[in-house]
C-alpha cells in the first residue's frame, strides 16, 4: 500500500501518468550512486557521533543531505546483507542465509528492475555472492573477500590483476564507466568498496594517520559477560585470545612463529607479497618501528589487550579514511560533470561492526554496534540539507526505495517498504515499530544462532538452539551488559515481545 502512494506522490509531482515514465527525458530520472562498504560501524563516522575519527566526505554527505540514525541489517554478515539488498526479502527466501550458499542470480533483484526500465546498472567492488552477477550492464568484481593490494578483479571476460590499492581502484573503475556511459539514458551505479573489512591493510596515503596518538577504548573492552548467555561466552571473536598477531594485527611473525603459523595468518606474507616496491617500502616505514617497539615492550594480560586494540582499531580507521576519500571524489566527480543535481549518493555498509565493544571485534550478533548500518541518503531538491530521520529501517527497504526512486513498481513479494516518503521529509502512516533479525551461520566465530525483535526501546533476542533469551532496554541501558529476560517485574514485556516476534516470524514468512 505504501508504495502506490510514495508512486502516486512521485508522479504527481513529476506532472506525468505512470504510461508516461518510459517517454520522460532521461534527464528528469535521477541516477543513484550507491556506495557501499564492508563492516563499517556508525561509531566510526563523524556525522553519525563517532568520538574517534573524522569522516569529512562523509559528513558532507550527510550535511547535503539526510541521516538515517535507525538503520538496521537483517542478517549481520557480508553476503546475506547484500541479497537482502538485491532481493528486497529476508535471508530464509533470498537463497543466501549465510556466507557459505551461492547466490540464486535468476532471481528478481532491484538492479534487473532498473534495467526494466531503461536505466544502465553498473558493479564494482565486492560482490561475494560467488554467482556471476546478473542484473548490471557492467560489473568487476573482487573474487571472495577480495585484496587491499594489487587486487584481482573478475569480469564477464576473467580475471585479471590491477596495481593500486583496492579502495582507490573500485572508485577508478565505477568513474570510468561513468565516463563511457549512454548519456541518454539514466544510471545506477553500485560502487562497493572491501574496505574496512579484515584484515585491515591501510592505503598508501594513510599509513602514518594516528600515529602517536590514543584512540578511546569503548566502555565494555573489558566485558564480564554477567547476565549474558552462554552465546556470549563462547563466542570466539575476542580481540583478547581470537584475533590473529600476523594476518589481523599486522606484526610480521619471527623466525620460530613463522615455523608454527595457523589460520589465517598463514596467508599474511601472500598480502604482503602483492605489493609493488614502492608500496613495500612505505609500508615497512611505517610498520617496522611500531613492530619493533611492541616486540621490545613484551606486553601481557590486560596491556597486550589493550595493545591490539589501539592496532586494530588504527588500521581500521586508516582503511575507513580512503573510503572516505572516496566518497569525496565521487561527490565531486559528480559535480564537476554537472551530475550532481539529478544524481542521488547514498552511503551505506552491510553491517556493523565491534569495534571492542565486549572486547570483540567481527559482527554476526545482534548488539547494537552490528546490527546498526550507517544509512545516508543526498537527494538534491528532495532531502532536506542536514536532516535526520528516527524512523526503524532496514536493508530489507533498499531495494523497493530504489525502485521507487526510478519510478518502478515493486513486486508485491519483495518485504520492505519504500523509504521515498522520508526522503520527501513526509510521514507515512503505518510504518512498522518493530524490525526483525535472525542469524543462521554454524561455527564461525561460534556464534551460536539466533533471531530476535527490537523496537525503538526494547530487543529480545533468542539463541534457539540452546534456548537461551535475552532481553535489553536499550534507553537505560544502551550497552546491553543488563539482561533482563526471567528478571522479576518484565513478564508483561518479555511477553508483549514474544508475541510481536511470532506475529513477525509470521509475517516475514518464516519456516
Ligand atoms: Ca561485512
Amino acid at each position: 500500500m505504501l508504495r502506490h502512494l510514495t508512486g502516486i506522490a512521485l508522479l504527481v509531482s513529476a506532472g506525468c501518468n505512470t504510461v508516461e515514465w518510459s517517454l520522460m527525458e532521461a534527464k528528469e530520472r535521477p541516477n543513484i550512486v550507491f556506495i557501499f562498504s564492508d563492516d563499517h560501524s556508525t561509531a566510526a563516522i563523524s556525522a553519525y557521533g563517532s568520538e574517534i575519527n573524522n569522516t569529512p566526505n562523509l559528513d558532507r554527505l550527510a550535511a547535503e543531505g539526510m541521516l538515517f540514525e535507525n538503520t538496521f541489517c537483517t542478517n549481520g554478515i557480508c553476503a546475506p546483507s547484500r541479497a537482502v539488498i538485491l532481493t528486497g526479502k529476508h535471508s530464509h527466501l533470498n537463497s543466501v542465509p549465510t556466507n557459505a550458499e551461492r547466490f540464486d542470480g535468476s532471481q528478481t533483484t532491484f538492479p534487473k528492475l532498473l534495467q526494466t526500465a531503461d536505466y544502465q546498472t553498473a558493479l564494482v567492488g565486492k560482490w561475494h555472492l560467488k554467482s556471476d552477477p546478473t542484473g548490471f550492464d557492467f560489473w568487476r568484481v573482487l573474487p571472495g573477500q577480495g585484496e587491499y593490494y594489487s587486487p584481482d578483479f573478475l569480469t564477464p571476460e576473467g580475471r585479471k590483476r590491477y596495481e593500486g590499492y583496492c579502495t582507490d581502484l573500485t572508485t577508478d573503475f565505477g568513474l570510468e564507466w561513468l565516463e563511457e556511459r549512454d548519456e541518454d539514458k539514466p544510471f545506477c551505479l553500485m560502487l562497493q568498496h572491501k574496505a574496512p573489512h579484515r584484515s585491515w591493510m591501510p592505503g598508501p596515503d594513510h599509513l602514518d594517520l594516528y600515529d602517536g596518538e590514543w584512540i578511546p577504548e569503548p566502555d565494555t573492552l573489558f566485558d564480564s559477560y554477567s547476565t549474558r548467555s552462554r552465546a556470549a561466552y563462547e563466542q570466539e571473536m575476542t580481540i583478547d585470545r581470537h584475533m590473529y598477531l600476523h594476518y589481523d594485527l599486522q606484526v610480521p611473525p619471527t623466525e620460530a612463529e613463522g615455523q608454527d603459523l595457523k589460520g589465517p595468518d598463514r596467508a599474511y606474507s601472500r598480502l604482503l607479497d602483492r605489493m609493488t616496491p614502492e608500496q613495500r617500502a612505505a609500508w615497512d616505514a611505517a610498520f617496522e618501528p611500531r613492530n619493533a617497539a611492541f616486540r621490545e615492550a613484551k606486553l601481557e594480560g590486560e596491556d597486550l589487550v589493550r595493545w591490539k586494540y589501539q592496532r586494530y582499531i588504527k588500521n581500521y580507521l586508516r582503511c575507513i579514511q580512503s573510503v572516505d576519500d572516496n566518497v569525496g571524489r565521487v561527490m565531486d566527480y559528480l559535480e564537476a560533470e554537472g551530475l550532481a543535481e539529478n544524481t542521488i549518493v547514498i552511503y551505506s555498509s552491510d553491517q556493523g561492526f565491534y569495534l571492542g565493544e565486549h572486547g570483540w571485534y567481527d559482527k554476526r550478533f545482534m548488539y547494537e554496534p552490528s546490527l546498526r548500518m550507517p544509512f545516508i541518503v543526498r537527494w538534491p531538491g528532495v532531502t532536506e540539507p542536514g536532516s535526520r530521520d528516527e524512523h526503524l529501517v532496514q536493508n530489507l527497504d533498499f531495494a523497493e526505495t530504489f525502485l521507487d526512486i526510478a519510478g518502478v513498481e515493486a513486486p508485491e513479494d519483495m518485504q520492505g517498504a519504500s523509504l521515498v516518503p522520508f526522503l520527501r521529509g513526509e510521514e507515512p502512516e503505518d510504518w512498522r515499530e518493530s524490525i526483525y533479525y535472525e542469524y543462521f551461520e554454524v561455527g564461525i566465530h561460534a556464534v551460536e544462532p539466533h533471531y530476535g525483535v527490537r523496537t525503538d526501546r526494547h530487543k529480545l533476542m533468542h539463541f534457539h538452539r540452546i534456548d537461551a533469551w535475552e532481553l535489553y532496554d536499550l534507553e537505560t541501558d544502551p550497552n546491553e551488559v543488563h539482561n533482563l529476560y526471567g528478571k522479576l517485574g518484565h513478564e508483561a514485556l518479555t511477553l508483549s515481545l514474544k508475541t510481536e516476534l511470532a506475529r513477525l516470524r509470521e509475517h516475514y514468512q518464516v519456516p
